[in-house]
């Protein structure tokens, strides 16, 4: 038997027993296996060499154009009770589930070859780290399993050290889109995926088993599963500060994480490193500080957008050893998507001759999987098994109106409640009349392994005797004028706010307390060379009573289907804010962020 782990053969041999492959292969995670199943694939067409010259070892991977994406309402969390799952989740009995897919997993990997993958989720020796074993008849999940997780024969060590593991079992199956199950049963530490060979429904290691069941892990074993990318901001002193963010998609996550300083900032000393663009386990040390790891090696980002403007960092890191997904090519074979530069797109992301007819040249989920250590901004402290402390969270969404730019909690359970109250728009409009919003909170919605309520709970349990917990703020990079134009610059800039969080946190910033949080003043942002018109910074630090109350309104209504599960102390913070909106809008005082000084 290739592992010295029964309980692991034994898996292995009932899964070959159901889906009946003609070989098992137990991968290895070496330069060797990779650079073999890289050949086989191109021999079958899997994946496509892109231009070697500029582009040395990346290729391409065309999906099936109907498994583009992740399926929220193929994914399901089988508990023992459907309240266990709550009405954040799809919930499924687990016999019934396993009946469903099991049918499906049968003999469907006949004429093909299972691989075994062991995968450690976090640096080998951190006790932070879980493992997890994913078992798919997809070359291309093992080439994707290699670059995003520690995977292999020292993953494999630690799992028979352990004798414990995520049992992850994926099949590509027909990809029909009406038989595609992404099952997880956080009970049995299991998932099984069938019918998608797309991120996050087949590579098992990031959204089900980081996310969902790692969050379920994380409530019984006391500690955090996050939706949240983790930054060192290094400050001129050579100081470094590790700040979390949690965002909803298309909000610049995998940009902020490796954002690039504006000059000014540059020349005094000030660069951002990157520990992770999308996912955080965070644990109490002994001293009361939250740890944090990215449990991934590498990302699997969205191509779309990613330029030499929005994020310098990652088109350097993409010139090599990047695999990418559905993406359109130039005439002379080089990766290419929208907003990536002028050049014209020869061919679309299914092979077709570009006809912009046929909608964009790269699909906007198109992806590059990439190893993180390739990355300029890379922190070793990724490697870090302590894990690095994490003085700052930050929440945020899109919003086009209403949310300011910058907001902090007063304490953690305003935080919390901050993170629970979270939104997002949903689509890009010329106007936000009517601009659809999504309630996600701590960008978790479709990654929380368990009802929300308890969630919310488990949040609050961190506030104990002795603990230096982060402090919490929340964000708003997408407010409009007027004119319906963006009021902040983003991208680099955000430092800007990012300087003013961990000054905040070392006690060398000013705040105006209003009934949402405290706000910075302007004077208390350094905004030189910014060149913002009064109107604007009035806009972007405006909180509106009436359209507060609104919100808050939007909020109760929103947290009242988690019933009983809601934590009453979470509840009562929510009453204290609609209370003191209600006296700012009674009183005939100066507007809000006229308020007092907070502390
Ligand atoms: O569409 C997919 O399968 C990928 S989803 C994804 C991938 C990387 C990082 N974040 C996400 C997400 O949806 O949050
Ligand atoms: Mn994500």
């Amino acid at each position: 038997m290739p592992s010295k782990l029964d309980a692991l053969n034994r898996w292995v041999d009932d899964v070959a027993k159901r889906t009946r492959p003609d070989h098992i292969h137990w991968c290895d995670g070496s330069d060797a296996e990779y650079r073999q199943l890289v050949d086989e694939m191109l021999a079958t067409g899997e994946l496509l060499e892109l231009n070697q010259q500029t582009h040395p070892r990346c290729y391409l991977h065309r999906s099936n154009p109907k498994d583009v994406a992740r399926v929220e309402k193929a994914t399901v969390i089988c508990t023992p009770t459907r309240d266990e799952a709550g009405p954040n989740n799809n919930w499924m009995a687990p016999a019934d589930a396993h009946a469903k897919v099991d049918a499906l997993f049968d003999g469907c990997m006949q004429g093909r070859t299972l691989y075994v993958i062991p995968y450690c989720m976090g640096p080998i020796g951190s006790p932070l780290s879980r493992c997890g074993v994913e078992i798919t008849d997809s070359k291309y999940v093992v080439a994707n399993m290699r670059i995003m997780t520690r995977m292999g024969t020292a993953a494999l060590a630690r799992i028979e050290r352990e004798g414990s593991f995520v049992k992850g079992q994926h099949s590509v199956g027909t990809l029909d889109p009406a038989n595609r199950w992404i099952m997880h049963f956080p009970n049995e530490l299991t998932i099984k995926s069938y019918g998608s060979g797309y991120g996050g429904n087949a590579l098992l290691g990031k959204k089900c088993h980081a996310l969902r069941i790692g969050s379920f892990q994380a409530r019984e074993e006391g500690w955090l599963a996050e939706h949240m990318l983790i930054v060192g901001i290094e400050n001129p002193k050579h100081e470094i500060r590790y700040v979390a963010a949690a965002f909803p998609s298309a909000c610049g996550k995998t940009n902020l994480s490796m954002l690039i300083p504006p000059e000014g900032y540059r020349r005094e000393g000030w660069r951002v490193w990157t520990v992770g663009d999308d996912i955080c386990w965070m644990r109490p040390g002994k001293d009361g500080r939250l740890y944090a790891i990215n449990p991934e090696a590498g990302y699997f980002g969205v191509a779309p957008g990613t330029s030499k403007k929005t994020n310098p960092n990652a088109l350097a890191m993409l010139q090599h050893d990047t695999i990418f997904t559905n993406v359109a090519v130039t005439a002379d074979n080089q990766p290419w998507w929208e907003g990536l530069d002028d050049r014209k797109p020869a061919k679309d992301w299914q092979g077709r001759d570009y006809d912009p007819a046929n909608g964009p040249a790269a699909h906007p989920n198109s992806r590059f999987t990439v190893r993180a250590n390739q990355c300029p901004s890379w922190s070793p402290e990724a490697e870090n098994d302590a894990g690095v402390p994490i003085d700052a969270i930050v929440f945020g969404g899109r919003r086009g109106s209403v949310v300011p730019l910058v907001f902090e909690a007063r304490d953690w359970t305003h935080g919390v409640l901050m993170g629970a109250s979270m939104a997002s728009e949903t689509t890009a409009a010329a106007t936000d009349v009517g601009v659809p919003i999504r309630r996600d909170p701590m960008a978790m919605k479709p990654f929380c392994g368990y009802n929300y309520g308890d969630y919310f709970a488990h949040w609050l349990s961190f506030d104990q005797a002795g603990a230096k917990l982060p402090r919490i703020f929340h964000v708003n990079w997408f407010r409009k004028g007027a004119d319906g134009k963006f009021l902040w610059p983003g991208f680099g800039d955000n430092m800007r706010v990012l300087e003013w969080m961990l000054k905040r946190v070392t006690g060398e910033a000013d705040a105006l307390a209003t009934p949402i949080g405290n706000l910075p003043r302007a004077e208390d942002l350094n905004l030189e060379g910014l060149h913002l018109s009064d109107t604007a910074l009035d806009e972007l630090f405006r909180v509106d009573t009436a359209e507060w109350r609104a919100e808050e309104a939007a909020v109760g209504e929103y947290l009242a289907q988690y019933g009983s599960h809601l934590p009453d102390r979470l509840k009562a913070e929510h009453q204290r804010i609609v209370a003191a909106l209600n006296a700012a809008s009674e009183s005939a005082a100066a507007p809000v962020r006229k308020a007092a000084a907070a502390s």
